[in-house]
């Protein structure tokens, strides 16, 4: 039975609104696909940015870190006490060095030799020697015709030609003076202490004197005026010590000692004449010095020649390239001057 006509179009309307409907819900879908889509690309995005946001501190932190290895690596160079840096690198421990016009105390024995740092602009101090004392000496010797010479050289004390302090390192060294003995002719007074070997006794052309204060050769260790500096070692046993000096002819040597205690492995280290580190003692064989425990200790050098000019010191251990700032020396406290011993009142330490 054919369907009446209101009925067809009333399936025709639902169907239509069917159709609608699924368009409906098809768009929606499809919009909702799209937002989702979209929201995937934001996420996308947002994930990137939050991912970059979160790398910042990432990359900061690898500054950092890079910052810090490099500070690590910095904080290598920076060496312990004791320890020397070599081509970047700590080496040691026990190695020490000095300005040998840095020091820390003086002994003059004598009363007369004085220790003087020669920096730029240095004045020469003056002396008055006791010329009847030198005629008493160098009577009936081979040197009497030196006398009027002799006292001179004395009274001006430093030698007229006063080696420029500017190449030298720390711009400065110290010289003991007066220099009565510049050149090989000059009149050697010997002083061996409580008396000279038979080798020091025959030594040519010299004049033995018990008079300290007139001498200006002191060939035996520990006799001489001593120059001294506070050291913290680190460690204990033999050391090198090597020295620098100033050219100069005739006036080329010193001993070293270690807390009043002096010996053959410390008598004569002769300087290199074109300068440079020297350890060789004059008898042949290495310089050393013997430290028996850690902590503060007092190394002493005694100019075995007058008017020797002295620029550094280093005391090493092993194969370390002696060079560099001044390393584990105790600093003078501020203000406070170096310990002076036998000194007289009328002698003033000139810096
Ligand atoms: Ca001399
Ligand atoms: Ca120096």
């Amino acid at each position: 039975m054919p369907l009446p006509r209101l009925a067809i179009l009333h399936r025709l309307i639902v169907f239509r609104k069917l159709i609608a409907l699924h368009k409906l819900i098809a768009l929606r879908i499809l919009t909702a696909l799209r937002k989702l889509v979209a929201f995937h690309k934001l996420t996308v995005f947002r994930n990137f940015i939050i991912v970059c946001i979160l790398s910042l501190p990432a990359v900061f932190l690898g500054c950092s870190n890079n910052k810090k290895e490099q500070s690590n690596s910095a904080a290598s160079a920076v060496c312990g006490l004791g320890q020397a840096i070599v081509d970047g690198e700590c080496q040691g421990p026990d190695f020490y060095i000095g300005e040998a016009e840095n020091f820390h105390a003086i002994d003059y024995k004598n009363n007369e030799h004085i220790y003087h740092v020669i920096r730029q602009g240095s004045t020469r101090p003056k002396f008055n020697c006791d010329k009847d004392a030198y005629a008493k000496v160098l009577k009936n010797t081979p040197f009497a015709k030196q006398l009027n010479d002799v006292h001179e050289r004395c009274e001006k004390s430093v030698r007229g030609d006063y080696v420029d302090p500017t190449p030298y390192s720390g711009g400065a060294y110290v010289i003991s003076i007066p220099d009565v003995r510049r050149a090989h002719e000059h009149a050697m007074f010997t002083y061996c202490g409580i008396g000279c070997t038979e080798e020091e006794h025959n030594y040519p052309g010299h004049i033995e004197v018990d008079d300290i204060r007139l001498a200006n050769f002191f060939p035996r260790v520990g006799t001489s005026p001593t120059i001294s500096y506070r050291v913290n070692f680190v460690g204990t046993g033999k050391y090198t010590v090597a020295v620098m000096g100033v050219t100069a002819k005739e006036s080329d040597s010193i001993h070293v000692g270690l807390d009043d205690v002096w010996d053959e492995h410390g008598e004569g280290i002769r300087f290199k004449r074109k300068g440079g580190w020297s350890h060789i003692l004059k008898k042949g064989g290495t310089a050393t010095i013997n430290v028996k425990k850690t902590g503060p200790h007092w190394l002493h050098f005694g100019f075995r020649e007058d008017g020797t000019g002295f620029d550094k010191w280093v005391v090493f251990k092993g194969d370390v390239r002696p060079d560099g700032p001044e390393q584990g020396i105790i600093p003078l406290a501020k203000g406070k001057k170096p310990i002076v011993k036998n000194r007289a009142k009328t002698l003033k330490v000139i810096q």
